[in-house]
């Protein structure tokens, strides 16, 4: 008999676990592989809190076929990853170390033996360093060298591949990389920022076509965008300036170009002359159609006017009393409104994922060796049946990816913010599926979960 209680998900639906290279692998100067930017930029003093790197991160360039295994008994049919550019082209262009192609080689078929479906991502971030050296993302060429190793990527994995992802966050990779100088490489430019937000998109349009000329099976090419549910802090004037200000920086910047072809006038006008030259014919490549669109939600932002803030005066509340994470507020139903909004607004793919959604929490071993992540169990599950949701009133939601598989390298904040549905002991890197890890084994078997209670 069918539990009515049960929310259940459509056939085929893809529940996985997603990570990113730079997080995960270590092995940074092994096999090859090149320097990238996150390289560089954990050696500068006070970059990542207590000084920590991605050298080792989970070590899972050592240990993927134990992550193999791990990944099967969670039960996922789906794993995001991404590709270190690095790897595959030590300088960012020329030669191939062919030990980087060979790596996800034997990562993509044993997936594949597995049942499991590879959801590729090619940048994730860690730009190689050499490329860095000429400019980075503010640089154009990078575009056309993106869309090479795409190519050269393609060529390799595109017999078995066919679920592609250009860039990971290209927001976070422009904003937080160029302004605010948290993240590789750590600049605080405008000129910079809107430079690399505009090339990223032009590396995103390029490669959509390398791919799909490279690929000898039609790929699925998509991206994965960080986007934000965003709420003004009050109903006065500068605080709706200042939400909408926010918006056009985080969401239209890139779901506009994407989607319609232009980039938004009052983003436009607020980047003022740092906004680099948008030559015939980008925009048509940047929209080029694409078969999905990925969508990372963590949270919502409460936006409020503050003069105080340099560039754009853009100040964040957290209102008393909700419920917060280590990072951020706790607001699933913002992924609903989220979803609802984009799809309304915008000709978006006829395939849509949740490519990340996850939660940081310091989680430790019991004496009895279970990991109870029971505030991750929870966010799971409200953020989940808020995509059943979104299902039920239509949505063409294909699959959600948990952020993370495992603990690993969280950018400047190093290691103590565990994401992962499997606990990783840094210093011997023993792994330890948590109860959220088991939590999703469950929802995965019943293609389904139980609604939360409401609160
Ligand atoms: O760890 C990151 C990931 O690399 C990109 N999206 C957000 C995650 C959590 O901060």
């Amino acid at each position: 008999m069918t539990d009515p209680t049960l929310l259940r998900f459509p056939e085929g639906f893809f529940w996985g676990t997603a990570t990113a290279a730079y997080q995960i692998e270590g092995a940074w100067n092994q096999a090859g592989r090149g320097p990238s930017i996150w390289d560089s930029f954990c050696r500068v003093p006070g970059a990542i809190r207590a000084g920590e790197n991605g050298d080792v991160a989970s070590d899972h360039y050592h240990r993927w076929q134990e992550d193999l295994g791990l990944m099967s008994e969670l039960g996922v049919n789906a794993y995001r990853f991404s590709i270190a550019w690095p790897r595959i082209l030590p300088d960012g262009v020329g030669a191939v170390n062919a030990a980087g192609p060979d790596f996800y080689d034997r990562l993509v078929d044993g997936l594949l033996s597995r049942g499991i479906t590879p959801f590729v991502t090619l940048y994730h971030w860690d730009l190689p360093q050499a490329l860095q050296d000429r400019g980075g993302w503010a640089n154009r060429a990078t575009a056309q060298h993106f869309a090479d190793y795409a190519r050269i990527v393609a060529d390799r994995l595109g017999d078995r591949v066919t679920r592609w992802m250009t860039h990971n966050e290209p927001f976070v990779a422009a904003l937080v990389g160029h302004l605010t100088g948290e993240h590789a490489p750590g600049l605080r430019s405008v000129e910079a920022t809107f430079a690399a937000t505009h090339h990223l998109l032009l590396a995103h349009g390029l490669a959509v076509a390398a791919l799909r000329a490279a690929a000898p099976r039609v790929p699925k090419v998509g991206l994965a965008l960080s986007l934000d549910c965003i709420h003004p802090a009050s109903d006065t004037v500068e605080d709706q300036a200042a939400a909408l200000r926010w918006d056009g920086l985080v969401n239209r910047l890139y779901l506009d170009p994407l989607f319609r072809g232009r980039y938004p006038d009052d983003t436009l006008a607020l980047a003022g002359p740092a906004f680099p030259t948008i030559q015939a014919g980008d925009l048509a490549t940047i929209s080029a159609p694409l078969d999905f669109v990925g969508i990372n939600y963590y949270t919502r932002e409460v936006i409020r006017h503050d003069a105080n803030e340099p560039v754009y005066q853009i100040g964040r509340v957290n209102p008393v009393g909700n419920d917060y994470s280590m990072m951020w507020e706790i607001y699933p139903p913002g992924l609903n409104e989220l979803l609802t909004r984009v799809t309304r607004e915008y000709a978006v793919p006829s395939e849509i994922y949740i490519t990340e959604n996850g939660i940081p929490v310091p989680d430790g071993i019991d004496a009895d060796g279970r990991v109870r992540d029971v505030r991750r169990v929870a966010y799971l599950q409200a953020h989940i049946a808020q995509v059943h949701q979104a299902i039920a009133a239509g949505l063409p939601i294909r699959g959600y990816f948990v952020w993370s598989l495992l603990d690993n390298f969280e950018w400047a904040q190093g290691y103590h913010m565990r994401f992962g549905l499997i606990h990783v002991d840094f210093a011997t890197q023993t792994r330890t599926i948590k109860d959220s890890g088991r939590w999703f084994r469950r929802v995965i078997d019943a293609n389904g979960l139980r609604a939360p209670r409401a609160s």
